[in-house]
């Protein structure tokens, strides 16, 4: 594809810096739900010669006057061209000038919650990647920093901007952010907040006020958000040596978000679904979640705000990096195996699934229609994958020099990869050319072993990678790929520790010598490359691992495999599961291991894990028999260790009352887990039993699911639904877990009767995921055969689209597997998609997910 018959696209190499010097941004706003004036004052400077100011504005921006030092410019020399505002240079002086415009935008008519818009009756803003031109015209690019003074006006109590409190007193707050930033970090939010609020003073001893606001009536499940708060910004200050920068930190949480959460400058948003928690409404997964996004978007006030990125492309280098941060935050509070293994599990759903698929792409990709399309797991997870890959090769020592000299070098700065790997080579005298493939080729490689053995005590082991190719790049030469590897003799003990090698050509071998008997190779330990590691190995042998293995990842991973290697056999019809059920048996009944540890390792593969699995490997995937061929070996699995589950579901019931922490979060996942399986042989009996009782959120669900699968929920539903109506989080959930749990012949239609219900709110982003979300998640009915999961999908992506592109074209990607199905799912699902792509009025978010899964 070439730039000229792309006019849609935008390209990394068509870079260039902005013409003009941004010194100051004063805003002003005067609030109303459908007529809100802003007013912005732009210190602006020429960098160079005579040029055109281009501004980015919506069509959704009514220009009320614009000005230039005071004075209004001659109507010939400024017009509006699609999302842009024009001043031509003859209206402009040769030095420094304010430009100054005032627009009007109706909040009340965003429902693509982009910009400035209304969730339940409060103001908020969301401006990442680019919201912001939605509210004013500005130089709407993440190189353009400067320090913005905002005044507000609004009858609302709480006024809330970005940096330090100015002035604040009834209808009117005034804000200054002395810290040049982004316009995507901007904020504002005004409405009937209250809010709960602590103190942390820095190891430099700067006091800053922490508020977390909520709607009243939300206070008391906000405690859990403020306590991760104040952990994530001690371990920032004790492991990466960053302070946070101004007087106050407000978080701020509301009902219809796009996302998750936002970093903006002092001022977070947040999905309220990653801030309120109690044990009666949130499950512990929840409660991990919550802590990890806090700490997420409080790291990003150093990676990301401080430095931020240069251009889109550069996404990356905000994303991955925070990511690895708060991957490492959760590791330190939490069980770093288990981490570890989660977010090994996560990166495989979702990451390597969109690089076997149509929509796979690089790190950092080089072209995009539309930038809300990239902030994907191969952007914010691969991203972090590499960032560990980097430390793995540098040693804790070289990394910890490189980050605090990114931190000197590029505080301030909007930066690039090339900047981030600069930094390592200067810092850790390391060439990182080759490295750098893993920022610019997308797909997984495929890494194969095989093994050398002699007599006289040495191993050979042979390593050969291979990428297949993606859409767009047909050549992938080799990566440098880090190979943990240690060596387990065969009575059990490890023979040889942990060694990193360090893979670079296409075909590399490596010798251990001096060994008294065949060890069993303990490989890719920890997961040390996001990579399909392929290699000769029986079922002895996992099972081998399982038992004995010291790396608590590769221990799972071999459990993993020994399931994965008996699901896809029956899959096919074969034999297979044996050694599985034995094997899990005994794991599961070792109290020394960690109880968590054992939960991951009885949880089988889920359904799109298997499918996953066998089309790596060249077979197309039946859904209907991949489903049962699951279901057949849980209920295997609860029948030989029936004795064992049961005892392991009493003795892990915790006592007293809820905490989320770790522990006792692992001893819940235990016996849920035990639960699961035998409710395959119960007739969901405990689970009856379990959803009456249990006080908590986490106990109560997983008893719910496991009663919609023995086909007895239909009470348990009533009764969460009379005791949490209310409680939109609740019902999220609700919604989410019928289509999900139901049998698959029955989801899409279980689904589209949720859909006519009156509380099925479907502008609410947490509401239209939960529904089309769940009905993604069970494999087998999305996939139905008749095509009903796929319509039903199309359906509400094209209703959705109309109302917010955004979220449409997200939760198009429960297509992008099409391709690797039968012929008549293929077609189905293709003329679903057909049928997306020729909606009339489609979006150009959803246009170009569609576009890209047919192509
Ligand atoms: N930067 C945020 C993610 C985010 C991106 C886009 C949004 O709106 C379109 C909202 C949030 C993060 O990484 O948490
Ligand atoms: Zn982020």
């Amino acid at each position: 594809m070439t730039r000229s018959d792309s006019p849609d696209k935008r390209f990394l190499a068509d870079y260039r810096p902005y013409p003009f010097i941004l010194e100051q941004t004063t805003l002003s706003f005067d609030l109303s739900p459908d007529a809100t004036r802003v007013k912005a004052d732009l210190a602006l400077k020429p960098r160079g010669g005579a040029e055109d100011l281009e501004l980015d504005g919506g069509k959704d921006l009514r220009l009320m006057s614009i000005l230039v030092d005071g004075t209004a410019p001659d109507p010939g020399h400024v017009r509006r061209d699609g999302e842009c505002l024009i001043i031509a240079a003859a209206a402009l002086p040769d030095g420094p000038f304010t430009l100054t415009s005032e627009v009007e935008i109706d909040p009340s008519a965003n429902t693509a919650f982009e910009g400035l818009y209304i969730s339940g009756g409060m103001f908020c803003t969301q401006c990442e990647a680019e919201g912001f031109r939605h509210i004013t015209f500005y130089p709407d690019r993440p190189d353009v920093m400067a320090p913005f003074h905002v005044t507000i006006r609004s009858d609302k109590p709480v006024i809330l901007s970005n940096g330090n409190p100015v002035r604040q007193e009834e209808g009117l707050a005034e804000w200054h952010d002395p810290w040049p930033k982004p316009a995507y970090l901007f904020a504002l939010v005004a409405g009937d907040l209250v809010a709960i609020s602590d103190s942390f003073t820095t190891k430099s001893g700067r006091d800053a006020a922490l508020n977390v606001w909520v709607r009243p009536g939300d206070e008391d499940r906000a405690g859990f958000a403020m306590e991760s708060l104040i952990k994530s910004m001690k371990w920032d200050e004790d492991v990466y040596g960053r302070e946070y920068d101004l007087d106050v930190f407000n978080i701020v949480a509301v009902d219809d978000f796009n996302m998750g959460a936002m970093e903006n400058k002092g001022l977070n948003i947040f999905n309220s679904k990653l801030v309120l928690a109690s044990p009666e409404t949130a499950t512990d997964a929840d409660y991990e979640r919550i802590e990890g996004v806090i700490a997420h978007e409080y790291f990003h006030n150093w990676t990301g705000n401080r430095i931020t990125c240069r251009d889109w492309f550069q996404l990356c280098l905000k994303e991955g990096l925070t990511v690895f941060r708060d991957q490492q935050f959760t590791s330190d509070m939490r069980s770093a195996p288990v981490k570890r293994i989660g977010d090994v599990q996560t990166l495989r759903a979702r990451q390597f699934r969109e690089d076997q698929g149509p929509l796979a792409h690089p790190v950092r990709p080089e072209e995009y229609e539309e930038i809300n399309n990239f902030y994907t797991a191969t952007v914010y997870e691969k991203g972090a994958e590499v960032i560990g890959m980097l430390k793995r090769l540098v040693g804790d020592d070289g990394y910890a020099k490189a980050l605090d000299l990114y931190f000197e070098r590029h505080d301030g700065d909007a930066a690039t990869i090339e900047d981030w790997l600069k930094v390592f080579e200067d810092a850790t005298g390391r060439d990182l050319a080759q490295f750098k493939r893993w920022y610019t080729d997308a797909g997984t490689p495929h890494l194969k072993m095989t093994e050398e053995w002699s007599d006289d005590g040495r191993l050979i082991l042979n390593f050969s990678q291979h990428t297949p190719p993606t859409p767009g790049q047909d050549e992938k030469p080799p990566r440098v790929i880090p190979i943990a590897v240690g060596l387990i003799g065969p009575n059990g003990d490890e023979v040889a520790a942990t060694r990193m090698l360090e893979m670079t050509e296409a075909e590399q071998s490596f010798t251990f010598n001096d060994l008294g008997a065949r060890p069993v190779v303990s490989a890719l330990r920890g997961f040390s490359a996001p990579v399909i590691l392929e290699r000769q190995i029986d079922n002895a042998t996992r099972a081998f691992l399982l038992a004995h293995d010291t790396d608590p990842f590769a221990r799972w991973e071999a459990g993993r495999d020994l399931a994965l290697s008996a699901l896809t056999a029956l899959a096919q019809g074969q034999e297979g599961g044996g050694e599985y059920v034995d094997a899990i048996g005994q794991l599961a009944a070792d109290a020394s291991a960690d109880p968590a540890f054992r939960a991951l390792c009885l949880n089988l593969p889920g359904e799109e894990e298997i499918a996953t699995r066998l089309s790596a490997s060249g077979i197309t995937p039946d859904p209907d028999a991949i489903h049962m061929a699951r279901n057949g070996l849980a209920r295997r699995v609860a029948e030989a260790h029936a004795d064992l589950l049961s005892s392991l579901y009493d003795e892990m019931a915790v006592s007293g009352p809820y905490s989320p922490d770790a522990g006792a979060a692992a001893r819940r996942a235990l016996r849920i887990a035990a639960l699961g399986l035998l409710n395959r042989i119960d007739r969901g009996d405990r689970a009856e039993v379990l959803f009456g009782t249990a006080g908590n959120m986490t106990e109560r669900m997983a008893a719910l699911t496991c009663l919609i699968r023995r086909g007895r929920g239909h009470a348990a539903l009533e009764a969460l639904h009379q005791q949490f109506g209310d409680n939109r989080l609740v019902m999220d959930k609700w919604f989410a877990v019928q289509p999900m749990a139901a049998p698959p012949e029955d989801a899409a239609a279980i689904a589209r009767r949720l859909s006519e219900r009156d509380d099925f709110d479907w502008k609410n982003p947490n509401r239209f995921r939960s529904l089309l979300g769940g009905l993604a998640a069970n494999h087998a009915g999305f996939h139905a055969e008749d095509g009903a999961g796929y319509d039903f999908t199309a359906d509400w992506l094209m209703r959705m689209d109309r109302v917010n592109p955004q979220i449409a074209a997200r939760l198009s990607t429960a297509f992008e597997t099409w391709p690797r199905y039968d012929a008549d799912r293929r077609s189905r699902a293709r003329a679903a998609l057909e049928r997306m792509a020729g909606m009339e009025g489609i979006s150009r978010n959803l246009r170009e997910m569609v576009s890209r899964m047919i192509a």
